[in-house]
């Protein structure tokens, strides 16, 4: 029975159906898509935190309007994520303890420290730019409530990634002091930004399965090469640089070769021990612990009304 059941099932994705809620999947297919999507989701809500340290000093009103509603974006793809997460039965709050307890992961790159301005350019045009390259192909994932939800969570992306290439090519063509900022910025988030598509294919232990799944379309590698090749002309045309000495095209490959990334660093900050770690976990668990007289009044505001109903 469940052999007919996996063969109809792995005939479906061969199809490139999409499997929806209710569809049988194999166990492993579920908890892989809990995985991914939770932590997906994790981090758009962590994400939050980098640049909601630069909302109230932003500097112009134009530039605070445009913040504002990047982080709020950003507030909206995690709750929706979290509902495509659910739809596969595990509930908001089991998710929530497990980013609370440490248990699941949220995205290596919200763990470093926004330090300038720049830096609110320097997410949007690099975080935001490895987002999209990784989110685009997962457009057509198999899964159908996440594929759904990226094809929304995309268009907004775009908007974000612009807003942030907008603000290092100001400060590019701005002052010696601006443009040496802007550079500063691009110096310490090139190489984390390709750290956050993931380790390389030899080590990536799910992404064999999951391109089998076509839960992945594409490997982490080939979506930081394709990620380096956009960028590298984007720097040039704003008169940065990009702080790494090997990298260079390469005509036979027609791509750009690139010089090692420290995956010890990778893993330390995987592992809990990147700048800014403890800052972010401290912010989300303590904002679940301060909200939490908001949960019991809701809650009790429910029971009252019901009782009264049942009167
Ligand atoms: N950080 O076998 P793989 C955003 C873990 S975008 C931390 O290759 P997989 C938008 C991985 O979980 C950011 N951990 O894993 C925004 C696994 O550990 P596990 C979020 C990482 O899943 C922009 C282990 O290493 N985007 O938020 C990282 O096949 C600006 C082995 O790795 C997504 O989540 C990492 N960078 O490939 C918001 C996209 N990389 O789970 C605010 C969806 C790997 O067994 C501001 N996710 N690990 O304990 C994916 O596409 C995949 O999950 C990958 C990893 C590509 C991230």
């Amino acid at each position: 029975q469940i052999k007919n059941l996996e063969k109809q099932f792995e005939e479906r994705i061969a199809r490139d159906e999409k499997i929806e809620p209710k569809d049988w999947m194999p166990e492993k297919y579920r908890k892989t898509h809990i995985r991914q999507m939770s932590q997906h989701a994790h981090s758009e809500i962590v994400g939050m935190l980098p640049e909601g340290n630069w909302i109230t000093r932003a500097p112009s009103l134009r530039r605070k309007v445009a913040l504002l509603a990047k982080v709020q974006d950003e507030a909206g793809h995690g709750l929706y994520l979290y509902s495509a997460t659910e739809t596969l039965g595990v509930s908001r709050d089991e998710l929530y303890e497990q980013l609370h307890s440490g248990k699941a992961k949220y995205s290596s790159i919200f763990n470093y420290p926004t330090i300038t301005w720049a830096d609110m350019g320097a997410i949007g045009w690099l975080v935001d730019g490895a987002a999209i390259i990784n989110q685009v192909p997962l457009c057509n994932t198999s899964y159908g409530p996440y594929a759904r939800a990226m094809i929304r969570v995309c268009k907004e992306e775009s908007f974000h990634q612009r807003q942030g290439y907008e603000i290092m090519m100001k400060l590019a063509n701005g002052t010696p002091e601006q443009k040496e900022m802007a550079q500063d910025a691009l110096n310490r988030w090139w190489w984390p930004s390709l750290m956050m598509l993931g380790p390389t294919d030899d080590v990536s232990v799910h992404t064999e399965q999951s391109m089998k799944w076509k839960l992945k379309r594409k490997s982490n590698d080939d979506l930081r090469q394709q990620f380096i090749d956009q960028t590298v002309p984007q720097a040039d045309l704003i008169g940065l640089t990009i702080p790494d000495p090997d990298l260079k095209w390469n005509e036979e490959r027609q791509s750009y070769d690139f010089g090692e990334i420290d995956w010890d660093e990778f893993w330390q900050v995987v592992k809990g021990h990147g700048p800014c770690n403890k800052e972010r976990m401290k912010a989300r668990v303590g904002a679940w612990e301060r909200g939490e007289w908001v949960r019991d009044a809701a809650m009790a505001h429910a029971e009252k009304k019901q009782e009264r109903k049942e009167k």
